[in-house]
């Protein structure tokens, strides 16, 4: 119930705010991380516990206290093999209390052994695939701010435990200037007494952000290939060797690894057994957002085999290795880009425009903890994500990036700081236009300014559709409407097709059930095979051709939708579009 109240008023905030303030989504997401963060700060010093304070120093007899405390915790095998974990009673209790804090499960992480056993989740054709001895070294780079102790600790014992000592040359923990107390010299304790010397720890003493923090381990890295892991991963076995492998046969290339979930609740090691060879890659949608997307058939064809090594348009981010001399050919990253957000598409975008490639090495699993929220605060209260973004844009994206502007018209004039430097490095480097990108690199995208009839604010009155916020964790959704923004934002930014598409990136409209009342609306994916999801416009009124229903505002001042009803002169059934092609 608590969590429910909780959730109706963060929605209630949010839509007020949005109007009050006229933030962006993405700048509200970052004000409403900060005031849950400072919040829990405070919560946390008296009901968990924890301390958050600087420069207070504890005696090695007391962290050797702490350490042990924290291994008594384990119970062994728990979570072995990867299996879901439920916690019952009064401790699943005080688990749903802690994951407000830690975003994902930090009481049963306390009490998984820091060496489970996981799943094979490779394809089995993987074991018939052969690599060499002599391979290049590896750095594993893991950078973290205030992150969970066991979860971080995991990491690291999972990466010793699951890789060839002469090919792991290091271990680089990077603490993004940490202010948890039991963070600092806790670990340094544990270095010392737990691990071997390749485990390293660098300590920034100004938050630097994601970014830089992954700059930071890089210059102090001595191996040949830097792989970087966020602080929350599982490695399953092998996941070493076929990067190192392609990376021998080619320097350019850079590589992610299949990207297993690990639930936030269970700790479950998520993977389908019965497709082994599916995996998704990387997309983007125009408002400059990482999406999953599955391998085009083209590539399927052209790769061979399911677990031959697999373009990628991007990357998700976290997780990739590169040789360490070509990441800094390549230029490295956007150092001016803070905190969170954008250096995946950036670097993603720079690689295969400056001659690289990027790619996903189906034999080599890592899994991630994905956390529904940022446990960390944004310094300044800036919307990061979107500000690094826009640097990216500006400098890789040449006259596609009116279509960012378009779904992010807040970006436009805000500063964004010099990009001189960025785009010397491209000159420089001599690298391809977004166009050649697109054409080679990822035909598929949709682009929803191409091959449109329309697209932009679709109006009826004074509202306009809207997503609603919906579209990035649903399946499907019913199109909402809502007040017209002064300008198309990327929640009313939709696109009519030439082949008679009502479009939003991936989402099209369609109508499920005709014989509902109302009919609602519904975004499903989209399967180009026209049906129910075919339009056409005619005089104002958008027709959904198999039902021959028009699409319909009435209900929509009440109901937050859009519905669709029998074609009529009613005004509720003109649309009108803000850009118009024809
Ligand atoms: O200021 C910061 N300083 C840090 O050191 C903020 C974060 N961090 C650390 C943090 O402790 C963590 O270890 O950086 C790492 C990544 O932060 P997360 O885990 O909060 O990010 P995420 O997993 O939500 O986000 C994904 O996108 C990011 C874009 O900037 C980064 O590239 C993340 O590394 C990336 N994670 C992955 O790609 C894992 C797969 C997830 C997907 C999809
Ligand atoms: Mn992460």
């Amino acid at each position: 119930v608590s969590l429910f109240i909780c959730l109706s008023v963060t929605l209630i905030i949010w839509s007020t705010k949005r109007l009050e303030n006229n933030l962006s989504d993405e700048e509200l997401e970052v004000l409403i991380t900060n005031q849950r963060v400072q919040k829990l700060k405070r919560e946390q010093q008296e009901e968990v516990g924890v301390v958050f304070a600087k420069n207070i120093l504890f005696h090695n007899a007391d962290y050797e206290a702490e350490i042990r405390k924290d291994e008594a915790k384990k119970v062994p095998h728990l979570g072995d093999n990867g299996v879901a974990v439920v916690l019952q009673g009064e401790e699943a209790k005080q688990a749903e209390t802690l994951m407000k804090v830690e975003a994902f499960n930090i009481l049963l992480s306390d009490k998984i052994p820091y060496l489970r056993t996981l799943p094979d989740a490779r394809n089995p054709k993987c074991k018939e695939l052969k690599y060499d001895l002599d391979l290049p070294s590896a750095s594993v780079v893991i950078i973290f701010t205030n992150e969970a102790w066991s979860s971080l600790i995991r990491t690291v014992h999972s990466v010793l435990n699951s890789s060839p000592a002469h090919l792991l040359k290091e271990i680089l923990l990077v603490d993004d200037c940490s202010d948890r107390v039991d963070l600092q010299g806790r670990l340094n304790y544990y270095l010392k007494t737990r691990l071997p010397p390749k485990v390293r720890l660098i300590r920034l003493t100004e938050r630097a952000g994601l970014i830089r923090a992954r700059l930071a381990g890089a210059r102090a890295a001595v191996g040949d290939v830097l792989i970087f892991l966020d602080a929350h991963c599982e490695v399953v076995q092998t996941w070493l060797e076929p990067l190192l492998q392609r990376i021998k046969e080619k320097r350019s290339a850079v590589l992610v690894p299949i990207i297993d979930v690990i639930d936030d609740k269970t700790l479950e090691y998520m993977y389908s057994k019965s497709s082994l060879d599916f995996f998704q890659v990387g997309g983007f949608t125009w408002s400059g957002h990482f999406t999953w997307v599955a391998v085009p058939e083209a590539e399927q064809a052209r790769r061979g085999s399911p677990v031959a090594p697999t373009r990628s348009p991007t990357m998700a981010g976290g997780l990739f290795a590169i040789e360490r001399d070509y990441f800094w050919e390549i230029g490295s990253y956007d150092s001016q880009m803070d905190v969170w957000g954008g250096e995946n598409l950036e670097m993603s975008f720079r690689v295969w425009q400056c001659g690289g490639s990027l790619e996903t090495i189906p034999c080599s699993r890592v899994g991630h903890i994905f956390r529904s929220f940022h446990p960390y605060t944004f310094p300044g209260g800036k919307d990061t994500h979107g500000i690094n973004t826009a640097r990216m844009v500006e400098v890789w994206m040449d006259e596609y990036k009116s279509l960012f502007y378009m779904n992010r018209p807040d970006l436009r004039e805000r500063d964004i700081g010099d990009l001189t430097e960025r785009k010397a490095l491209r000159k420089g480097l001599n690298c391809k236009p977004f166009k050649w990108y697109l054409q080679n690199v990822y035909p598929d995208i949709f682009i929803p300014t191409e091959n449109v009839a329309a697209f932009g604010q679709v109006r009826s009155e004074r509202r306009c559709l809207d997503n609603l916020q919906k579209g990035s964790s649903e399946e499907q959704y019913e199109l909402g409407m809502y007040n017209c923004h002064p300008k198309a934002t990327s929640s009313q930014f939709f696109s009519l097709t030439l082949t008679g598409e009502l479009r939003r990136e991936n989402f099209c409209a369609e109508i499920q059930n005709p014989l509902a009342r109302p009919v609602r609306v519904i975004m499903f994916r989209c399967h180009g095979q026209k049906g129910n999801q075919e339009w056409s416009m005619k005089d104002g009124q958008l027709i959904n051709v198999q039902t021959t229903l028009c699409l319909d505002a009435s209900d929509s001042e009440q109901s937050d939708k859009v519905a669709a009803a029998s074609c009529s002169r009613s005004a509720w059934q003109l649309w009108r579009w803000s850009n118009s092609t024809e």
